[in-house]
């Protein structure tokens, strides 16, 4: 009975090899928020130093594993605290314009209520605490396309609504 089980996670296994990745991919970036006119050119940009003034720390982990499972986890300290902020992943690295980052991310594009949720694309919204500092983690059952996802936008309001706040420029990755 036990073998006839592992058999068959084995063939599980095997045939889910088709769609997995070579390795796993691993990113981690910190960054020290500066506004876009600086003399010294930050991968993190403020727009908005009410809610995420310059000097505030992001901290920005990935991993894909080769079932191209997807964890992004955010740490920031500095920013306005006790504040519901918007957070998602966006499709290009920061400029000096908020409008820089592009679209968010999608597993699947479109552009209705089915495409536009933390399903389908990468949502860490959070809410800072006392100290101005806050958290999110998410994770998806699908890899990044390389190259597509290159930023992480704090906006003024969770959700889809909100303002471009600040921006992060990342390196995801993960699927070849
Ligand atoms: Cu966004």
């Amino acid at each position: 009975m036990v073998t006839a089980v592992h058999a068959g996670a084995l063939a599980a296994a095997l045939f889910a090899t088709g769609s997995a990745i070579a390795h796993d991919y691993t990113v981690e970036s910190n960054g020290v928020f500066s506004p876009p006119n600086a003399t010294v050119k930050s991968t993190a940009l403020t727009y908005d130093q009410a809610l995420v003034p310059a000097g505030s720390q992001i901290r920005v982990y990935q991993h894909t594993a080769t079932n191209k499972t997807t964890t992004v986890e955010l740490w920031v300290t500095g920013v306005k605290p006790n504040h519901l902020f918007g957070v998602h992943v966006h499709q290009k690295a920061c400029g000096t314009k908020p409008a820089d980052a592009g679209k968010h991310y999608q597993n699947t594009p479109g552009m209705d209520a089915a495409h536009v949720n933390n399903k389908n694309e990468v949502w860490l919204d959070f809410k800072s605490d006392a100290a101005g500092k806050g958290h999110a983690s998410a994770t998806h059952t699908w890899a990044f396309r390389k190259g597509q996802a290159s930023s992480l936008v704090i906006h003024s309001e969770p959700g889809t609504k909100g303002a471009r706040a600040a921006c992060f420029s990342v390196p995801f990755g993960g699927a070849s």
